[in-house]
């Protein structure tokens, strides 16, 4: 077994040296720019060590992509990491760079059970206490970005896959009524912001999508402010093309503006261990980043808030943050050239 385990990891990091790429320097073409091609914004998830420590990173965004998330400097555990401190820096520094370059910036995210710090998970009060602590957290959030930061993912990853409502401290000390509430506090913070709600999985079109329109729903029959859908998409390759069509459909049918808010494909996700990269993946993948574009481009324009990558190449992508999980989610490899994906993307968007 140590053996095959060796022998993949070598085959691997053969395939990803060489045949990955899509090679533009060997052909007359000058690599096309995504954001010049794409009628809608092109978004990528950035990590601040890599924005300050690496140049090619840096550039790459820049250069590619005309919106910006923060992967992690602007959830509630890096924002807010004492009850009465707040910590803007690593957010700020985002926003200036995205300033200079002409590039929105899409808030991520004012509450995730997942990002609760720990003097929140310790916090010891009535509902009332509880209204207030989340109110004041959101509004302070929103108002010190205001202007800068015009639409938000207000509450992620709050539903299971079932369609209930996932355990969490909100639920548990106000109730469902958590949710409602965070959108109110954003848009009397900024009502100028345009606010969502962002989760994963509603591309297999199960009961948790179909929760999440119905809260929807709900929430436009009861004037709560809500204007748009994150899709987070971290997909695996053997995703069938169906589906991703039928999602968007569905999604769109919401008339909210539609966020495909984190994508990714893994090409290793579901796959028989022990996994090996080959060149019929990589075309797969390319395939299939063509089939999102694509069955995106197919929903109403106006619903069109824009695609944006959970990351930029291979090795930063959150998906081989463990060690060495070898996984090849993105457009870019672990240089930073462009992979047959990038390319096939490129072609999806300057289809009629
Ligand atoms: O990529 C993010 C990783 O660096 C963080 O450690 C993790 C926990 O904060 O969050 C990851 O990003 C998640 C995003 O915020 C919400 N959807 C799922 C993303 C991947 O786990």
């Amino acid at each position: 077994m140590r053996y095959i385990l060796l022998i993949t990891f070598f085959l691997n990091t053969i395939f990803i040296a060489n045949a990955q790429t899509f090679d533009y320097s060997s052909s007359s073409e000058t690599p096309p720019v995504l954001k010049s091609v794409a009628p809608f914004p092109i978004g990528a998830a950035v990590g601040i060590k890599h924005m300050r420590n690496n140049p090619r990173y840096r550039n790459l965004v820049k250069e590619q992509f005309n919106s910006i998330t923060a992967e992690n400097v602007m959830k509630f555990k890096a924002v807010h990491p004492s009850e009465h401190v707040f910590k803007f820096d690593n957010a700020d520094e985002i926003i200036a760079f995205a300033e200079e370059n002409n590039m929105r910036v899409h808030g991520h995210t004012l509450l995730w059970a997942m990002s609760n710090p720990a003097w929140v998970r310790s916090y010891q009060g009535d509902k009332t206490a509880w209204k207030n602590l989340l109110k004041t957290h959101i509004q302070t959030v929103v108002k010190h970005f205001k202007g800068k930061v015009r639409s938000w993912d207000v509450v992620n990853e709050a539903f299971t896959d079932g369609g209930g409502l996932k355990k969490s401290i909100w639920l548990q000390k106000i109730g469902p009524e958590y949710i409602e509430l965070a959108f109110r506090y954003a848009h009397e913070a900024d009502p100028d912001a345009l606010l969502f709600y962002n989760d994963y999985g509603q591309e297999y079109v199960g009961k948790k999508m179909y929760a999440i329109l119905n809260m929807i729903k709900d929430f436009k029959k009861r004037g709560v402010p809500i204007h748009g859908l994150g899709m987070q998409m971290h997909i695996p390759v053997r995703l069938s093309d169906a589906k991703i069509q039928q999602a968007m459909k569905v999604a769109a049918g919401s008339g909210l503006l539609i966020h495909l808010s984190e994508l990714e494909i893994s090409v290793k996700h579901q796959m028989p261990k022990p996994f090996m990269m080959n060149e019929q993946l990589s075309r797969q993948q390319a395939e299939k980043y063509k089939t999102v574009f694509r069955a995106y481009s197919s929903i109403p324009k106006k619903q069109q808030f824009g695609i944006t990558t959970w990351n930029v190449g291979d090795a930063d992508s959150y998906r081989n943050s463990k060690g060495r999980n070898h996984d090849h989610p993105m457009m870019f490899d672990t240089q930073y050239r462009p992979k047959p994906a990038f390319k096939a993307v490129i072609d999806a968007l300057k289809q009629p």
